[in-house]
This record gives structure tokens, C-alpha cells and sequence, in this order.
């Protein structure tokens, strides 16, 4: 099911443009109003998930929120959740997480998705698999015909032994859909980049469609030496897109 709610003002004649950060913000405040006082709230990573994590800071600040526990799905958003005030624990202490708020880089018109490329997939995967409800907030320029049609990378977390092994095995099976592998490097080191989790990340670009993604994402999980992939297949249970046209919520 689809809603759309206008974000142009109808006492104005002038469109209304907004930058891609204001569509995120617009997209992650939408999401906020799902969160009720007493929740569990997985608090996800990236420029607009940040959106979200300040709304929701600001929202406790001025007691309309209470008793909010927050779940952070990196080092980065625990760091600034904590700046915002945000009472925060983990997936031991609090197994069930009510909802869930994150960015993506792809989204298809299933609703699955590419996440990943802001370095923190297997925490969000974890959380967000222990989560009731998954919403997921982007701007437009994130939807896709088909998941890898963007061309931007897919990322797969692995262990650091024998990378290249692991790399090389990766392209080999998806050899058809031309794919080829990459070491994750880091922009401001350019060393290689290293997770939350002591591991490393190869990103694969493909030239072709990766086929049935539960196929695809068993695949990799099979191979040893991978712990986690950014594909999440059938896991968001609602999508908020913010365009220019106004916000979207996408509900599987
Ligand atoms: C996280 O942040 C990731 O899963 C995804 O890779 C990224 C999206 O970043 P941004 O919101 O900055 O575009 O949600």
C-alpha cells in the first residue's frame, strides 16, 4: 500500500526545492512519528538514520518522548545517540526491539535492499532482524529497478584471513553476472577500512542482474570466510521515500 503527502505549501505558487539532505530529514521526521514513548528503538547509521537520531533526541529533550531506549547499530551512532541524551543498550539486554529506523543505498520495488556502504552492515542486520517493525527512510535517488542498478558497490563483510581468497571466491560465483570485487579502503587513510567488528569489507560491482536475491544471499552466506552481506531481503516492513513531490510510505 502506497501514501503520498504533499510537502508543497498551498499558499505558495513557487516549487519547492529541496536539497537531498532536507529530503532525508523530510523522510526521517516522517519516520519519528511511529515512535511512541516505552520504545525499543533501533537507531540505525548514516547521514539520514543521523536525522532521525536528532529528532529523536529533540523529541525526549522536550518530554514529548519518555522512556525511550535506544539500540545503536554502529560506534558512530552510539557516540552521537549519547551526545543527544538517548538512554542506550544492546540486543542482549533488550532481545526485542519495537521498531527499527535506517537509511539504505538501494531500495527495489519489493522493498528489498542494498545497505552497507556506510561501513556498519552486520550491526544494522542484527538489530534489525530482532526488530518488530523495520522502517526504512531515503530519498528518492535510493530507489532501483532491481537490486545492483546503481552500479555503486554491494558490500560483503568478511574475516581479514585470506581476504583475497574470500574476494576471489566471491567473483567466481558470481561470475555471470559479471561481477568484480573490491577491497574497502578508507577515503581519509586510504588503508584498508576496518568495521566495527575487527573485519573487513569487499564491495562487488556487477554489470548484470544477480538473479533471485534469497538464492544470491544464501550463496554468500555459504561461502567460508564471509560473515554478513548487505543484501536484506524482505526484511523492511515500511519504506519512507521523500522526492520532490512529497513523502511516500511504502508498507510491504
Ligand atoms: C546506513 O547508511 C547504511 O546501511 C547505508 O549504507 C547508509 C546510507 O547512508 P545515507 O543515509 O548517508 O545515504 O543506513
Amino acid at each position: 500500500s502506497k501514501t503520498v503527502l504533499s510537502t508543497s505549501s498551498s499558499f505558495s505558487s513557487t516549487p519547492l526545492i529541496m536539497s537531498q539532505d532536507e529530503l532525508k530529514k523530510t523522510a526521517a521526521y516522517k519516520a519519528v512519528e511511529f515512535v511512541e514513548s516505552g520504545m525499543v528503538i533501533g537507531l540505525g547509521t548514516g547521514s539520514t538514520a543521523k536525522h532521525a537520531v536528532d529528532r529523536i533526541g529533540d523529541l525526549i529533550q522536550q518530554g514529548v518522548l519518555t522512556n525511550i531506549v535506544g539500540i545503536p547499530t554502529s560506534i558512530k551512532t552510539y557516540e552521537h545517540a549519547l551526545n543527544v541524551n538517548i538512554t542506550l543498550s544492546d540486543l542482549e539486554t533488550h532481545p526485542v526491539v519495537d521498531l527499527a529506523i535506517d537509511g539504505a543505498d538501494e531500495v527495489d520495488p519489493d522493498l528489498n535492499l542494498v545497505k552497507g556502504r556506510g561501513g556498519a552492515l552486520l550491526r544494522e542486520k542484527m538489530i534489525e532482524f530482532a526488530s518488530k517493525k523495520f522502517v526504512v527512510i531515503v530519498d528518492e535517488s535510493k530507489l532501483v529497478d532491481y537490486i545492483g542498478a546503481s552500479g555503486l558497490a554491494f558490500p560483503v563483510e568478511v574475516v581479514p584471513f585470506c581476504w583475497k581468497f574470500t574476494a576471489h571466491r566471491l567473483e567466481l560465483l558470481f561470475e555471470e553476472a559479471d561481477c568484480v570485487a573490491k577491497i574497502r579502503t578508507s577515503v581519509e587513510t586510504g588503508e584498508v577500512f576496518v568495521t566495527d567488528n575487527g573485519n573487513y569489507t569487499i564491495d562487488l560491482y556487477f554489470k548484470k542482474s544477480i538473479g533471485d536475491l534469497k538464492v544470491a544471499s544464501d550463496a554468500i552466506l555459504r561461502l567460508p570466510g564471509v560473515v554478513e552481506h548487505g543484501l536484506f531481503v524482505n526484511m523492511a516492513t515500511t519504506v519512507i521515500v521523500a522526492g520532490e513531490d512529497g513523502v511516500t510510505v511504502k508498507n510491504k
